[in-house]
């Protein structure tokens, strides 16, 4: 299968299924919970960062198994983000993936538990062998995805965006670095690191993720500036109305696609050495620049 967006869209069906498979049904005490954590797990999304994960391990022929068990624990971190991202003490937001957000569909008290119980669950999900037999490699992704979406990570990222202190270039950077390159970082390193890859490679391909990890935030932050509420399922222009600056704002929209074409080029050249291995990735960097949504 070589076209891309049929390649993405496998990968989400895929990654879709699985969680549909892993999550409990809604029933029981527990209902409510069960169903909004369903509500948001199965409710759409690009499931970019399994993507991610499955072509970096495919480019070292890993289990396509064990890469979609790593790609969903990723994907549930994610959607637990996006809970508490849109809660009314964060972004408050009424809709996310053109649909009302989990806080608006459900209550809050039920969208913070939602988060709670993904969150909790990812990690129940990578520490079950069924994702690994070798308890080590377990270890492994337990301990890199905790550190991509811990107080060093996703989270100290958010922290810093709440606080509204990325007031210039070298922060607004950090924060865009922590609060959504860790976790896009951490989707191809589990790639690589179920691949066995060597050593060069992982670093080649952790550079190739950073770029990466930047273009997507900047991509995002010139959606927030220019997109239509509409198309990209969510509310816009958020950052200026809340006050807030970000990379795009502090460089003006001009200087911010220029710094995004670099950068785009950089992240392909970092993956050059794979030759066509790396063909998908490219694409990949090439989708985050030009999406929409
Ligand atoms: C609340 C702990 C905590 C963290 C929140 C990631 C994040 C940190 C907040 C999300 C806010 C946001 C819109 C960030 C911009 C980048 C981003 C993560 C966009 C949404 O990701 P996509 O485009 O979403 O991959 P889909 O819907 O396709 O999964």
């Amino acid at each position: 299968m070589h076209n891309f967006d049929a390649r993405l869209r496998d990968a989400a069906d895929r990654v879709t299924k699985a969680i549909d498979a892993l999550l409990p049904p809604a029933q029981g005490p527990e209902e409510r919970l069960l169903a909004a954590m369903r509500y948001a797990a199965l409710g759409g999304g690009k499931r970019l960062r399994p993507f991610l994960t499955i072509e970096a391990g495919r480019m070292f022929d890993a289990d396509d198994n064990v890469l979609l068990r790593a790609g969903v624990a990723i994907e549930l971190i994610h959607t637990y983000s996006l809970i508490h991202d849109d809660l009314p003490c964060m972004d408050d937001d009424d809709l996310r993936r053109g649909q009302p957000t989990v806080h608006r569909q459900f209550d809050e008290a039920t969208a913070v538990l939602a988060g709670d119980g993904l969150l909790t669950f990812a990690f129940e999900v990578l520490s079950d062998p069924a994702t690994h037999r070798d308890p080590q490699m377990r270890c492994l992704l337990i301990a890199g995805l905790a550190r991509a979406a811990g107080p060093l990570g996703m989270v100290g990222g958010q922290m810093i965006d709440m606080a509204g202190i990325a007031a210039d270039m070298a922060t607004a950077a950090r924060m865009n670095r922590l609060k959504t390159g860790a976790l896009i970082a951490f989707s191809v390193e589990a790639g690589a690191l179920i691949g066995g890859a060597p050593d060069d490679a992982r670093h080649a391909l952790a550079r190739y993720a950073a770029d990466l990890g930047t273009l997507f935030q900047m991509a995002d932050d010139l959606i927030d500036a220019e997109g239509s509420a509409a198309a990209a399922g969510k509310a816009v222009a958020k950052d200026a109305a809340a006050g807030k600056v970000n990379l795009v704002s502090l460089l003006g929209v001009e200087a911010a696609r220029q710094r995004v074409r670099l950068l785009a080029a950089q992240a392909k050249n970092h993956v050059a050495l794979f030759g066509s291995r790396s063909k998908v990735l490219c694409e990949a960097v090439d989708f985050v620049v030009e999406r929409r949504y």
